[in-house]
Formats: C-alpha cells, structure tokens, sequence
C-alpha cells in the first residue's frame, strides 16, 4: 500500500543526506519509491522554485510568497504525488505544508488560519502518512549550510526567522503526534539515521 512520506527541518539539518538513506531502506523492503521536493518536483514547480528563491530588486509580499508555495503544490500533487500514491508507489519529498506551517506561519508570521484554508482547498484529505523533522539548533543548521552555498533569498533571513520557523515545527509535532515526529539532527549522521529507522520500524513502513 502506498505511503506518503515527508522530511522537515531548517535549513542544513541533513534533509538531502537523509533523503537517500530512506529510499534505500524503503527499496531494500521491496517498496517501489518516487522522491521529490517542493518547492518543485513538476517543471513549473521548479521554475516557481527559481522565483521563490533568487534575490530580487523588489522585495516579494509575503502574501504572493505563501500563494506561490500553494501553486507550486497543486502542480506537485495533480502530476506526481497523487499519480503515485494511486499507483502503490511510496512518494518521499524533501518539504511539503508543514514547511508552509514553519516558514510562512512560523517565520514570517502570517496568520495560520490562511495556510490552514489553502491547505484544504489544495490537499483536499491528502495529508503526509509520515512527517519526520529533522530538529537541531538553528546554529547547526546554518553552519552546515553555510560551508556549502551562498544563502538563497529565504536563508539569508536572521537567526531570529529561523528560531521562529524550528518553534514552528516543534509545535507541529506537538499538535500532531500520530504522523508527525521529531528526530535529533544535531548527532553524527549514523546516529541520525538511526533514529529514523527506529522511526520508520515503528510505524511499521520497514
Ligand atoms: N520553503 C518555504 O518557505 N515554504 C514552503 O512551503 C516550502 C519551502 C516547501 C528551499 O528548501 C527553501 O524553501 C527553504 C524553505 C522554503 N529555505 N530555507 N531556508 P530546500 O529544502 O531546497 O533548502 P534548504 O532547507 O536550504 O535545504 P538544504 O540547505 O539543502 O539543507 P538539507 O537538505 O537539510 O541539508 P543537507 O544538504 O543534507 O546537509 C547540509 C550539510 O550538512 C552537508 O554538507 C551534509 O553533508 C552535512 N550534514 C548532514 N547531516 C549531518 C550530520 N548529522 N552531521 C554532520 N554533518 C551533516
């Protein structure tokens, strides 16, 4: 039976390193998998992704801001995930609306109640089976992030943004226990996969 699984966090935490170690596991147990990202993962949705993410002139409302991430995800979903999920493959993508909830909520600190209403008019019943985020002190993430790339629109926000976006995931995870769990990412990468496979046993996904 088909699963929808999602990989949360601030920036640098290890999302890409994690993502691979999970298909492989999911592959070892005989599950076919797709793996995808937002923003992105249609050709729209990647050139949403470029708006999104390089700098401009002009600074971009954060209504606009919130309104693109939910159209990037109605193409995502109408051509990839809900293709998927309806073939029995096992969808893993990089963020999905908890990311809305953290940065657009949470950082930006628009009111949730809009997120909530695009979130159902977008998704429908569709909601991740499982949302693993990939917790660690903003000071973590960043230096991890930092020795690879220049920060892109979005990561060259303060620590203070930052803060309010990982809050933001806890309290997801606090709201929503039965799909969504926290695993410390702040540990060596080996001790951080496993906890995610403890995760993923746990659930009985492998
Ligand atoms: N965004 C949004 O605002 N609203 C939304 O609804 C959505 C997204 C969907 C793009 O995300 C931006 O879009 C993002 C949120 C926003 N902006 N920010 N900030 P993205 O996922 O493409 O970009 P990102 O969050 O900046 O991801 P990242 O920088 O690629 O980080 P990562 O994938 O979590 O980390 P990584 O590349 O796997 O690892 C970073 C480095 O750390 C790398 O050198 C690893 O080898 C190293 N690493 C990883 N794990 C460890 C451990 N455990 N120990 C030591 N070193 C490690």
């Amino acid at each position: 039976m088909s699963k929808f699984i999602t990989l949360e966090g601030i920036e640098g935490v290890g999302k890409t390193s994690n993502r691979d170690y999970i298909r492989e596991l999911l592959e070892q147990t005989g599950k076919q998998c797709i793996v995808t990202r937002e923003p992105g993962g249609t050709p729209l949705g990647e050139s949403l992704r470029e708006l999104l993410l390089q700098h401009s002139n002009e600074k971009m409302s954060n209504d606009a801001e919130l309104l693109l991430m939910f159209a990037a995800r109605a193409e995502h979903i109408n051509k990839v995930i809900q293709p998927a999920l309806n073939d029995g493959k096992y969808v893993l993508c990089d963020r999905f609306t908890e990311a809305t909830y953290a940065y657009q909520g949470g950082g930006r600190q628009l009111d949730v109640s809009k997120i909530t209403d695009l979130e159902n008019y977008v998704q429908g019943a569709l909601r991740p089976d499982l949302t693993i985020i990939l917790d660690a002190p903003v000071e973590v993430g960043r230096e991890r992030a930092g020795k690879r790339s220049t920060p892109d629109r979005i990561e060259q926000e303060k620590n203070d943004f930052f803060d309010r976006v990982r809050n933001a995931y806890l309290d997801l995870a606090r709201q929503h226990p039965d799909r969504i769990c926290t695993v410390d990412a702040s540990l060596p990468l080996e001790q951080v996969q496993a906890q995610i496979k403890q995760q993923l046993e746990d659930r009985g996904i492998v």
